[in-house]
């Protein structure tokens, strides 16, 4: 590529995504939790680039001059033609460089850039499509940001690292104007899969057959698609965050990934156990609250038997698995209830739909709770000044005490009688919190209307649906999310599609959780722990058997977290929160770092090699990575596979991965017979 030889020991990188400092969906999680770990290896030569959104930097980014002088002098010439820029810190744990780019300032250049992307990759774009209008004028800017930038920088190798198709525009333009940087393209999903999946296919057993340019034309996506797939192809290094979308990546892109880089989070210890377990009790007493109310005049469970379950995520009611979650439930309802169990299990569903506020009955069922609970302190006050002046004049003669009941005054026992009046209610307690826009037709509730869970007494699985993310500034459930998660006793993600799937892995933090093995989460944990389950991490098997089974697992395992006691629960929550270490990006970010280093290998490979031709060892790389579980650590999990030395060497990352077959993916593989499994296939 260069005729000058550039230094890849102390690589510049720039980290490009739509979500830096403007969060949609969970890529902005990724990007944000990763941040420590990667300053922490690159420090000053480390820059994210993404979108200006006049609304959300000012909050997020300080401003500041670059010192770099060759970024300075290409900002400085982007400017003079008018490119508006933001180059700071962004204003999180870590702090990095940020630059963010105005695609508003060069819309002026859109329908020019349209026709250079068509005559250059064949790639033809709908006038009316919004995002991908942004997708074009973002990835021309930084492809011409990275081209001025490395024409002044002479000196150093540039890692140009970009996540998702909305953000991966740049790469085929850098690879035809021959731009002297290396590139790496981690895609979080695939359009097409993401599309198929929410339809009613037969996905992962026809993966191979699908004909990808028909389906994406059929859904009007092929636009995207064509960015997406040019975006796989030209980039030096292609991963995925997940063996599972490595393998739908492959059929749908057309290119195998070299390797899956694992999301991971930014983990939090304690110093001791009881520590987290306290933060349970606390979380869960503000949920019993919002429960007392939400079921007032039919509240004749026991709190101190109740288990809470939930579901939570973006609203995508077969991807994320909600339907097979509410038909499990009434079977676990039916269980319960033939084994006249006393447990009440309590299932939230957290996903945010289109509504009209909060209901007068949810609202309602706060106030009326907290009237009783204003009017009982008032009563307790005043029966306490009242007993107090009576013992104080009994002068050391125990025998005047009256009756307990003397002290209520009528006027009290009036208005505590007013007060349980209120609680009196012909309706059950309602399913969902808010009025929701299209009730008729919402999928969820028409799943709770086929199974018939309507909160009656006689249900011993009550269900909440909560059509909105959740805040501390609530009315109804005012907790942050993860403080709700901490409370609640176990968290239900039965996916059928989901690359990775960041709400069981957040779950670690010191709940169990159920995922299945479509969840890139899921078969991650399956492929490092030997009995999962143990842990408290339930995997369930949506692969290999009927959806009747399925579901039956998945109330199996409900029906016997259900039968636990609380000795049982809290051990299990200890159990949880050792995995953590397993999903902390001090662990994983290794693998970021081999994909960059894979790809200064392939653009440089020169600069690796040593006189004779040789790899030289003095040319490796030491990463400096933290290695996970110190021996300190107790023996449990058990590791499935013996001496390894990082989870992400379960996401291997080598050349030599181009060459192998599909079969090589971890986990269970498709259309592979059990003797080549034996066979180490
Ligand atoms: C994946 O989740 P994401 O957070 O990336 O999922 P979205 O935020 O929904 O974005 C995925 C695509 O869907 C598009 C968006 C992206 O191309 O432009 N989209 C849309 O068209 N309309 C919308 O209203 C919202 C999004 C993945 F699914 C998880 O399993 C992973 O945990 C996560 C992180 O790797 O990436
Ligand atoms: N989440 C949130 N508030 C909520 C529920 C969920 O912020 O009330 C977050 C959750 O912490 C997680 C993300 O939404 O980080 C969902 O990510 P996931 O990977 O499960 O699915 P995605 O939406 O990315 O497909
Ligand atoms: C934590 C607390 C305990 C409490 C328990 C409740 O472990 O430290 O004091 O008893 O939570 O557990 P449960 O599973 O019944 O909510």
């Amino acid at each position: 590529m260069s005729e000058n030889k550039r230094d890849v020991k102390n690589s510049l990188l720039f980290e490009c995504a739509w979500e830096v400092a403007n969060k949609v969906g969970g890529i902005y999680t990724v990007i944000k939790t990763k941040v420590p770990v990667t300053v922490s290896e690159y420090g000053d030569r480390y820059c994210l680039i993404g979108p200006l959104s006049y609304k959300t930097a000012p909050m997020e980014v300080e401003q500041q001059e670059p010192k770099d002088p060759h970024l300075a002098s290409t900002l400085e010439s982007m400017r003079n033609v008018g490119v508006k820029a933001l180059y700071g810190r962004w204003l999180i744990e870590g702090a990095p460089h940020v630059l963010l780019f105005d695609t508003g300032s060069q819309y002026s250049r859109l329908d020019e850039w349209k026709g250079d992307l068509w005559n250059l990759a064949g790639i033809p774009t709908p006038p009316n499509d919004h995002e991908t209008n942004e997708t074009i004028v973002f990835g021309y800017i930084v492809a011409w940001f990275l081209g001025e930038y490395v024409a002044r920088q002479l000196g150093t190798a540039v890692v140009a690292h970009f996540h998702e198709w909305q953000a991966g525009l740049a790469i085929p333009l850098l690879r035809k104007r021959h731009v002297d940087v290396t590139t790496v393209f981690t895609t979080h999903a695939t359009l097409l899969g993401r599309y198929l999946c929410a339809g009613s296919v037969d996905f992962y057993n026809n993966l191979q057959y699908f004909d990808v340019d028909h389906e994406a034309g059929k859904r009007g996506i092929y636009h995207r698609y064509c960015i997406e797939r040019s975006s796989a192809h030209c980039a030096d290094v292609f991963t995925t965050v997940s063996h599972i979308t490595a393998y739908e990546a492959e059929h749908l892109l057309k290119r195998k990934p070299d390797g899956v880089l694992p999301n991971g989070l930014n983990v939090v210890k304690f110093q001791a156990m009881h520590e987290f377990q306290n933060l349970h009790a606390t979380a869960k007493s503000k949920i019993n609250e919002f429960v007392r109310g939400h079921f007032y005049g039919h509240y004749d469970f026991d709190l101190d038997n109740t288990l809470y379950f939930f579901t939570a995520g973006r609203y995508e009611y077969r991807n994320k698995g909600v339907d097979m979650f509410i038909e499990a439930l009434a079977r676990l309802n039916y269980r319960l209830k033939r084994s006249n169990s006393k447990t009440t299990v309590v299932a939230f569903i957290i996903m945010p739909a289109a509504t009209h506020s909060y209901t007068i009955e949810a609202l309602k069922g706060q106030a009326v709770v907290k009237q009783l609970r204003d009017t009982v302190s008032e009563i307790q006050n005043r029966l306490g000044t009242r007993l107090f002046e009576h013992a104080i004049r009994s002068n050391g003669d125990h025998a005047t005490l009256p009756a307990p009941e003397k002290f209520l005054s009528e006027e009290d026992k009036v208005l505590l009688k007013r007060r349980i009046f209120a609680l009196k209610r012909n309706a059950l307690p309602p399913i969902t919190t808010h009025n929701m826009a299209d009730d008729a037709n919402d999928p969820i509730l028409n799943q709770i209307r086929r199974v018939q869970l309507f909160n009656s007494e006689a249900d011993r699985v009550k269900i909440v649906f909560h059509p909105d993310f959740l805040n501390s500034s609530n009315p109804i459930l005012g907790l942050d999310y993860e403080e709700f998660v901490r409370g609640c006793h176990l968290g239900v993600f039965p996916s059928y599609y989901e690359p990775w799937g960041y709400t069981p892995a957040e779950c670690t933090m010191g709940i169990p959780s159920i995922t299945t093995n479509l969840s890139g989460f899921g078969c991650f944990m399956q492929d490092l722990i030997e009995r999962p389950q143990d842990e408290g991490c339930y995997i369930v098997d949506r692969r290999s058997q009927s959806v009747e089974d399925t579901v039956n697992q998945l109330t199996d395992n409900m029906f016997t977290f259900s039968n636990k006691t609380r000795r049982q629960r809290i051990n299990q929550r200890n159990r949880v929160e050792r995995l953590s270490p397993l999903l902390d990006w001090k662990n994983l970010g290794i693998e970021y770092s081999k994909a960059r280093q894979l790809a200064l290998r392939r653009a440089y490979p020169d600069s690796f090699y040593g006189v004779s031709g040789l790899e030289g060892e003095d040319e490796e790389f030491d990463f400096g990575m933290e290695r996970m579980m110190p021996n300190s650590v107790p023996a449990s999990p058990r590791f499935r596979m013996s001496g390894i030395a990082t989870p992400g060497d379960i996401g291997t990352l080598t050349e030599e991965m181009q060459a192998l077959g599909t079969s090589d993916y971890r986990g269970q593989a498709w259309g592979l017979t059990e003797e080549d499994e034996e066979e180490g296939y």
